[in-house]
């Protein structure tokens, strides 16, 4: 091998090392919304965001076309009731996962146009600029919590 082949391999290591050894950026898995009853104006989004990157960031919106506003929820036992309250964010730290899941946070889908079908398009702004665009399916309340309101 002589110099210059030797160059360009040093060259060639360097420059694709570093995006082999990063440890990735921010994603979204499992999103899905939850079906709204007939004419029911605001409905609810879930998902689960993985931050394998070095630094920590901050969800700072979730926008969907099928509804007029959203805004970030998280639902918290108050005395002896379930309540939502307004967050600014949620804050998703480095190397971990944050859960958007039914009794906990959740995208809070406000002024839906109409009876959502099949599946809608969520727009997620997070604190570090990084945008994401997933496409959440249209889900039934899960069975369990069917089945638990039919056993009274
Ligand atoms: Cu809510």
């Amino acid at each position: 091998m002589n110099v210059k082949k030797a160059l360009i391999v040093l060259a060639v290591f360097f420059l694709v090392a570093p995006l082999a050894w990063s440890k990735g950026e921010i994603s979204v898995k499992d999103p899905w919304v939850r079906q709204n009853p007939p004419g029911a104006s605001v409905t609810a989004a879930y998902m689960v965001i993985e931050n394998p990157a070095a630094a920590g960031d901050e969800l700072l919106e979730v926008s969907c076309s099928c509804s007029a506003s959203s805004s970030l929820h998280v639902t918290e036992m108050r005395e002896d009731s379930m309540a939502m309250k307004k967050v600014a964010s949620i804050e998703v730290p480095a190397g971990e996962s944050v859960a958007l899941s039914p009794g906990g946070y959740h995208v809070m889908l406000e002024g839906l146009s109409s009876d959502i079908k099949e599946s809608v398009i969520l727009e997620l702004k997070f604190r570090s600029g990084a945008r994401i665009s997933v496409t959440a399916p249209v889900l039934d309340p899960p069975e369990a919590t069917r089945r638990s309101h039919h056993h009274h």
